[in-house]
């Protein structure tokens, strides 16, 4: 019998209590043995929520446990990955792998330099029933010629400014629809237009991102950080022979009363709750055999990259993509 991982999550905010709960009650061969917070208030109601101690640093987490979650704040992503990284730990960190293309590429070095994959991205929407859907879908109506995105959210979360709309939130955008199509992008452009009502002053938004690819496929993204109507991620795929729209199977469409609608969550720990935790499960059951799951830190570096090359092509017209040569590590 394998004894459970003992995992430390470094940050307890949402998405780092979400992980730690799940890894607590939904995802087996896994305890949570730490947890980490700069507010160490918030960080030990969790603790004793879910039976885990209280990590005095990052660093003692690292070296206490036998696998990490990374939840903190994207600026301190990459320094936790390369501590993770140093001590040989296999690390689930989540989007993005760092704000910067440098630092996404110092991260990937490191890695490269060790020899062996540790790092796996939190790119949830892999796992997401509907996305795999899509992509398995995709045969079936032939070539991809136009993918269109839209990701609203209620509110822009945390203050988000338009550079972190693209590196932060528009990010998944950037790696699902590279596996979607199993492709690469060549250019970006981002149109803007007059602000939302309730977007904050000095904020674009909704921003259209457009993205070419080596195959020729076009790629659009809403992006819509202050819709206010509720959180929705929609994706259609149109192609050579047909369309694949994954619509909002997620939620219960209600006919009643002569309307016909459904409920729209909050936030996406609502719409992407199972992604979340069939994502976990698969970075045990890896972990568990010497293997990372899903996305990859180059995976990472190229979402990174890309987020940032849309930010530099905000009122500049189209910016060319170049990628770095893939090193074989991640063949
Ligand atoms: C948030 O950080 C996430 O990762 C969500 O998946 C995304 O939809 C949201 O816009 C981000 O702010």
């Amino acid at each position: 019998m394998t004894q459970a991982l003992q995992i430390g999550v470094i940050g307890t905010g949402n998405i780092g209590t979400a992980h730690a709960r799940s890894l607590a009650r939904e995802v087996s061969g896994a305890d949570v043995a730490w947890l980490y917070d700069a507010d160490t208030s918030r960080a030990t109601d969790l603790a004793d929520e879910i039976g885990a101690r209280l990590a005095p640093s990052v660093e003692h987490l690292v070296a206490s446990s036998d696998a990490v979650v990374i939840a903190s704040p994207d600026g301190l992503h990459p320094e936790q990955a390369m501590l993770c990284l140093d001590a040989q730990r296999p690390t689930l960190c989540e989007k993005p792998l760092a704000p910067t293309t440098e630092e996404a590429a110092n991260v990937v070095a490191a890695e490269v330099d060790l020899g062996r994959r540790l790092i796996s991205l939190g790119f949830m929407r892999r796992f997401d029933p509907g996305y795999v859907a899509l992509k398995e879908g995709i045969p079936s109506v032939g070539r991809p010629l136009v993918v269109h995105n839209v990701h609203r959210n209620t509110s822009a979360p945390y203050g988000l400014d338009t550079a972190l709309t693209l590196t932060n939130s528009a990010i998944h955008e950037f790696d699902i629809n590279r596996w979607l199509l199993d492709d690469e992008y060549t250019s970006v452009q981002v149109v803007t237009g007059e602000p939302g009502p309730r977007t904050p002053d000095g904020q674009l938004d909704p921003l259209l991102v457009i993205l070419t690819t080596r195959g020729g496929a076009l790629v659009e993204i809403e992006v819509f950080m202050n819709a206010w109507y509720g959180y929705e991620v929609r994706c259609e795929i149109v192609a050579s022979d047909g369309t694949l729209d994954m619509g909002d199977g997620s939620y219960i469409t209600r006919r009643a009363s002569r309307q016909v609608g459904h409920d729209v969550p909050e936030l996406w720990l609502g719409r992407f709750e199972d992604a979340y935790r069939r994502q976990l499960q698969a970075w045990v059951d890896a972990t568990l055999v010497g293997k990372t799951s899903g996305a990859t830190a180059w995976d990472g570096l190229v979402a990174t990259l890309s987020a940032n090359a849309a930010v530099a092509a905000i009122g500049n017209g189209a910016v060319r993509i170049e990628l770095p040569d893939r090193p074989a590590l991640y063949a």
